[in-house]
């Protein structure tokens, strides 16, 4: 007899597949193309997400990196400065697109939990010195991945948005996990991004499209960045398909993400039980968990790979990190399983084999 075991994938909300009803939207979804702007499904789509963040106008493209490189490409001009925080996405993890795509160079100012101090963003900001590059924009992420999914705190935001905008410099926001940012806070997602002139949110997150995120900002802002979107072979034709899942992310998959939270925490606090893991709670504010290995005998790859040969699949983010992620396709009982599955890995060691688990 083969006893299968369920794979419980915690590697990041990225994994989460189409819901049922987004693949009836999927199958019935009127289309045209999108490139001569004739795709009813896209342009509802751009605008009931231009609506709902709260500003004029908005772009669906394909994921998450060329919606935060087109923003750059249209905020700036070449030669100029962003300013960002050190661990955001735009800066660790978009393969210098910043350099490469814009032609800018990046200015990292070191943030708390992905927090920028204002008065370092200010410090950061060129003044008028012939030597100097102009500083053409200041990126700020929404939650911040790196620091475990921590909201940036609304004051926070509003204060780094003024100072960039006393300058004359305009915003930028990485929300690829935007809504999670609003849900944590109980606050309406148009209220979190109002400080900021533009957001890239992705609809394949949490939010459990299989594909796409939303670009958002003024018209004009907007209307450079489907240049810029054709430039990087973006525009894309009966691109309905996908925007009719997107359509029931933002209207009906929003909620939810409350859920992913409550496991999250579930799922932190169970893990800090775990002797050798260690979790700063305090971090875990929706739905990623950082955990650090104490235990000797265990590296992060080596704790990750162990822990993924027994169904717990997740990644290394450092040396001794760890990152899972909770999302729509994992239930509460999954949460369980992968605690009573983890504490079996670690209490085993590298050498040891966790009893009825294979790796
Ligand atoms: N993040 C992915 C990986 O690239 C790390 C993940 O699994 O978390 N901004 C932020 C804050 C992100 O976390 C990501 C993806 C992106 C942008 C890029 O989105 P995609 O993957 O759609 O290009």
């Amino acid at each position: 007899m083969t006893l299968l075991m369920k794979i419980i994938d915690l590697r990041s909300d990225t994994v989460t597949v189409p819901t049922p009803e987004m693949r009836r939207a999927m199958f019935e979804a009127e289309v045209g193309d999108d490139v001569y702007g004739e795709d009813p499904s896209v342009n509802q789509l751009e605008t009931e997400a231009a609506a709902l963040l709260g500003k004029e106008a908005a772009l669906f493209v394909p994921t998450g990196t060329q919606g935060n490189q087109i923003a750059i490409m249209s905020h700036t001009s070449r030669g100029q400065e962003v300013i960002m925080e050190a661990e955001s996405h735009v800066f660790y993890y978009e393969q210098g697109g910043i350099a490469v795509l814009s032609g800018c160079q990046t200015r990292p100012v070191p943030g708390v939990n992905g927090a920028m101090d204002p008065d370092r963003v200010e410090a950061a900001i060129r003044g008028e010195n012939i030597h100097y590059p102009v500083t053409g924009l200041v990126c700020v992420e929404n939650t911040h991945n790196r620091s475990g999914g921590c909201v940036v705190p609304m004051e926070n935001l509003m204060a780094v948005a003024e100072v960039a905008h006393r300058h004359g410099v305009p915003v930028h926001m990485d929300g690829a996990r935007v809504f999670n940012a609003a849900v944590a806070q109980g606050r309406p997602v148009a209220e979190v991004v109002a400080p900021v002139d533009s957001v890239m949110f992705c609809l394949s997150k949490g939010l459990a499209a299989p594909v796409g995120s939303m670009l958002v900002g003024s018209q004009a802002f907007i209307d450079r960045s489907r240049r810029a979107r054709k430039l990087l072979g973006g525009g894309m034709r009966q691109a309905g398909i996908l925007a009719a899942a997107g359509l029931v992310s933002i209207r009906s998959m929003v909620d939810r993400l409350a859920e992913d939270h409550e496991n999250a925490q579930t799922l932190a606090r169970g893990l800090n039980e775990i002797a050798g893991l260690r979790v700063d709670l305090a971090t875990v504010q929706t739905n990623m968990i950082m955990f650090d290995i104490d235990d000797a005998r265990w590296d992060a790859e080596s704790l990750a790979g162990a822990m993924t040969r027994a169904g717990v699949v997740c990644n290394a983010n450092g040396p001794r990190r760890v990152r899972l992620v909770t999302h729509k396709d994992v239930s509460a009982a999954d949460v369980a399983e992968a605690l009573d599955r983890t504490a079996q890995v670690v209490k085993a060691g590298p050498d040891g084999k966790a009893a009825g688990y294979m790796y």
